[in-house]
């Protein structure tokens, strides 16, 4: 194999990933994505300050159930087994307090900040 053939090949073997991050490039939209743990009976960190357009997870870590519920019901996650997972995209600034349905004095918030 000559020197200019395995470097074509290299190039043909690193084409899908360089397409993958071409088209998130084309798209215009930073993935923006923050975590929130739900842990020992708390959300960590409990405030959380994002950009609008981001997408928040949170991650069930205990072994009781917990959900994710806005005050103003404008997320509601179903009862999170441990290790599943509840997003919710946040688009519009505002402060969103929320709490666990399951168990009232789990609070946290979400400020979404231009
Ligand atoms: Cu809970």
């Amino acid at each position: 194999m000559t020197l200019f053939s395995r470097a074509l090949l290299l190039a043909l073997l690193a084409a899908p990933s360089v397409t993958l991050a071409a088209s998130q490039v084309t798209a215009g939209v930073p993935a923006k994505s923050q975590s929130v743990a739900i842990k020992m009976f708390a959300f960590t960190p409990q405030v959380i300050t994002v950009a609008p357009g981001t997408t928040v997870t949170w991650t069930n870590a205990d072994e009781d159930p917990h959900t994710v519920t806005a005050n103003d019901k404008s997320f509601h996650s179903a009862a999170l087994d441990e290790g599943e997972k509840f997003s919710f995209t946040f688009t519009r600034p505002g402060e969103y307090a929320y709490f666990c349905s399951l168990h009232p004095h789990m609070t946290g918030k979400v400020i979404v900040k231009g």
